[in-house]
């Protein structure tokens, strides 16, 4: 029998996805025929649906089915965020994505004295079963897929979903959807971790093991390379550090004795999508086709075991608080990137990403470059219309080869658990956004309306605010509500159950969290009962050094004001010293990575604390240490609570000599506010790292002057 042409073999896949005849995905432009797919004329050429899926994992891929218009999006309380749900799906979108608050992600209730300054700001805010029925309030979860980016309290939001579906009258095993479950990238750039790296590795198979069980149409795990590439990995090193990241959560979920098939068609994956538009899509080729690889080389033999399907976001990072509308058009690109590189699922960044988040009109204008490319574009008629470019093909090739060896290098320091204990993707990452961040500073790299073509005046943009004290109080008051309701020994017996589980290394500790959940245990509860045991992880901050003294090796403006520090030592005996503070619960550290580097190398004495602080322990070491000046990185709005809180703690304690200056994201509304409280100087996105340098130094030399 002779071999099945590759036209024939891509014939019988087609018409088992439709169910019908692939003619039927015919399309024409006038006079112009257009076939769904396009083979060539080799016989060796990868066919889209087969493996290793280069093509895509589907034979019709958007032909036949688009990809999933899915927004991430929450904010504020339950009852808000589900009306603005309601809203998107009338609108275009077709799946749901949810962002939980910080307070949330890091395991604590609404009224925990730590989250002040987070409630319902990055993201909704969950405390209970009873918030989560709200969230989801008339949208039917049999029907509706969900995502949920949740990883550290992740067993607490599961098992609030699971319940709150339950209480719809919904199966886990009708549920659809998807949980981001992948703690290793926590640990090497995402920070919101919970537990040490070892028991966080046993939740993430326990959670595979519950969800393969009980709810086959569940994806388990998000995996993600979209945090790495918003932290400034490289394309090489989004997918090198991803797959190994699968492998070693494969190894996990074998560990517990499950069958690799029996779980690995449901472990889905998360890529970043930035401006370099082929790039990114021979990443997504590259991803698929190194996947399958992996995966048969671990062992499956099931097909859908092999197929890597993703969801991808556009880039966060390479949005830009200046002549924000521009946004849009880069936006739009890296739309156009993702699907031609053949994603399953995508989240369109709003216009205002740089500056707070979306409103309702920057959600739709997001939504609708979807809809325009779905509806309007025709790229979705043809399946993989970039296979066979030399240029993408090349750059495809390229990639596997290189990503392969830092994946081999990981496999060999002991696969990605260790790596990243240790720290080295880290490490290698930060270096990278540092390199990147010097290049865009000296003006190598162009970026429209910042470092090029930049705007004298910019108009005011309307943002989204959170009253985070309103939002908090409404939590506080559901939550004593849930408390005063419930059977208090039914909860107990539950926590204890749990707890239980956790210290005997046996059960599953999602089960357990099921029953705590169904008696009302808050998200705090469950998750303090396994932080009881696994204790609660705290990372030691390391630094790089040289990578910007090397950049400005033989800048005039660098070199100058190294030498101002230098005269400022020799006065002075001693170097302007700056403390780098992350306070509240948010994570988002490249900012303050890369100032803290950058101001070292120019000879600043920097101290850089650790994550998630309070205002009063920033001031204590800032005392302690004696600083002139304290840099507070703010990237998930909790500036107006937390920075005129580190204000009051410094006068309180005599130590209101200290310049107070901030940097993140910032709207310029929030300006005056922050200049009334005591703040010196305010660093937005884009800023010009030796300009943040000449004005902070400017600022302690004031202060001392003055003194
Ligand atoms: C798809 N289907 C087809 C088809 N294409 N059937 C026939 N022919 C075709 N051409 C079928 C699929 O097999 C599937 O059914 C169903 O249609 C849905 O398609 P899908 O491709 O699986 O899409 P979707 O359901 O959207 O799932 C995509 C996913 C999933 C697998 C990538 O994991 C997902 O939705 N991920 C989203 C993750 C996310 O939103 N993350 C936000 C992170 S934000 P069946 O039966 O096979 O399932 C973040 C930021 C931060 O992290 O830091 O806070
Ligand atoms: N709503 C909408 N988008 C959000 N993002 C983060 N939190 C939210 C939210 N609550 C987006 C931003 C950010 C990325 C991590 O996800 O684009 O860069």
């Amino acid at each position: 029998m002779s071999p099945k042409s590759p036209a024939d073999q891509w014939r019988e896949l087609a018409e088992r996805e439709l169910k019908a005849d692939p003619k039927m995905l015919n399309r024409d432009y006038g006079n112009i025929a257009i076939e769904p797919v396009y083979l060539g004329t080799d016989p060796d050429a990868e066919i889209p649906g087969v493996e290793p899926f280069t093509r895509g994992v589907r034979a019709t891929m958007y032909a036949n089915r688009p990809w999933t218009i899915r927004q991430y999006a929450g904010f504020s309380t339950a009852r808000e965020s589900n009306s603005f749900y309601r809203q998107a799906l009338a609108g275009g979108q077709k799946g749901l994505s949810v962002a939980f608050d910080l307070a949330t992600h890091r395991g604590y209730d609404s009224d925990h004295p730590r989250v002040i300054g987070d409630v319902g700001k990055a993201g909704v805010a969950i405390d209970s079963v009873e918030d989560m029925k709200i969230l989801f309030d008339q949208i039917p979860l049999d029907q509706m897929s969900v995502s949920m980016t949740m990883n550290g309290a992740v067993i607490p939001v599961l098992a609030m979903f699971i319940v709150a579906a339950e209480e719809q009258g919904v199966k886990p095993d009708q549920l659809s959807g998807t949980i981001q479950n992948d703690v290793l990238k926590e640990f090497m750039v995402r920070n919101t971790y919970i537990y040490p790296p070892e028991p966080s590795m046993r939740i993430v198979g326990d959670i595979i093991a519950w969800t393969a069980q009980h709810a086959p149409k569940f994806n388990s795990v998000s995996i993600s390379g979209y945090h790495m590439h918003e932290a400034g990995a490289t394309a090489v090193q989004e997918l090198a550090y991803t797959l190994a990241d699968g492998m070693e959560y494969v190894r996990a979920a074998m560990a517990k004795g499950l069958d690799i098939d029996a779980f690995a068609p449901r472990l889905s994956f998360f890529f970043g999508i930035g401006m370099n538009f082929f790039l990114e899509v021979a990443k997504l080729r590259a991803a698929r086709q190194l996947w399958s690889r992996i995966m048969t080389d671990l062992g499956a033999k099931d097909p859908r075991s092999k197929m890597l399907r993703t969801h991808c976001q556009t880039s966060g990072v390479s949005l830009t608080e200046q002549d924000p509308h521009n946004n849009i058009v880069r936006t739009t690109i890296e739309a156009l990137a993702a699907t031609l590189g053949g994603t399953q699922s995508l989240h369109t960044n709003s216009f205002d990403e740089a500056i707070a988040l979306p409103t309702e009109f920057s959600s739709r204008i997001a939504r609708n470059t979807q809809l325009i490319l779905q509806h309007e574009s025709r790229i979705t008629d043809v399946v993989d219309p970039l296979g066979g470019s030399y240029y993408v093909e090349a750059l495809t090739t390229s990639l596997v080869e290189q990503a392969s060896l830092l994946i081999d290098d990981a496999e060999v320091a002991g696969g990605m658990t260790r790596a990243v204990a240790e720290g080295t993707p880290k490490l290698e990452i930060e270096k990278a956004a540092a390199v990147r961040q010097a290049r865009v500073d000296r003006g190598e790299d162009v970026i429209v309306g910042v470092n090029r073509y930049r705007l004298d005046t910019e108009a005011p943009l309307e943002v989204r605010d959170i009253d985070n004290a309103r939002v908090r109080a409404e939590q506080v008051e559901r939550l004593a509500e849930v408390r005063r309701t419930r059977d208090d020994s039914a909860v107990t017996a539950a926590l204890d159950a749990l707890r239980e589980y956790a210290a005997m290394d046996e059960g599953n500790l999602l089960s357990a969290a099921v029953n705590a959940a169904r008696a009302r245990a808050t998200l705090g509860e469950v998750s303090a009962a396994m932080e009881d045991i696994f204790g609660r992880y705290t990372a030691t901050t390391r630094l790089i050094s040289g990578v910007y003294a090397q950049s400005y090796a033989d800048d005039p403006q660098y070199a100058e004001l190294s030498r101002r520090i230098a005269a400022f030592k020799a006065d002075r005996t001693r170097s302007p010293a700056i403390f780098i503070a992350k306070m509240g619960q948010d994570g988002h550290d490249r900012g303050a990575k890369i100032i803290a580097s950058a101001f070292a190398d120019l000879g600043f004495d920097v101290q850089i604390g650790a994550l998630f602080e309070t205002a009063a322990e920033v001031a204590d070491q800032a005392g302690d240490l004696r600083v002139d000046a304290i840099g507070v990185s703010s990237l998930a709005a909790g500036h107006k609570t937390l920075v005129p809180a580190l204000i009051d703690a410094l006068q309180a304690r005599g130590l209101g000599h200290i310049a107070v200056i901030v940097g993140g994201v910032i709207p310029e509304a929030d300006y005056d506010f922050l200049h009334e409280a005591g703040v010196v100087e305010i660093f937005g996105p884009g800023t010009n790292v030796l300009e943040a340098a000449y004005a902070v130094l400017g600022q302690i030399e004031g202060k001392l002057t003055n003194k």
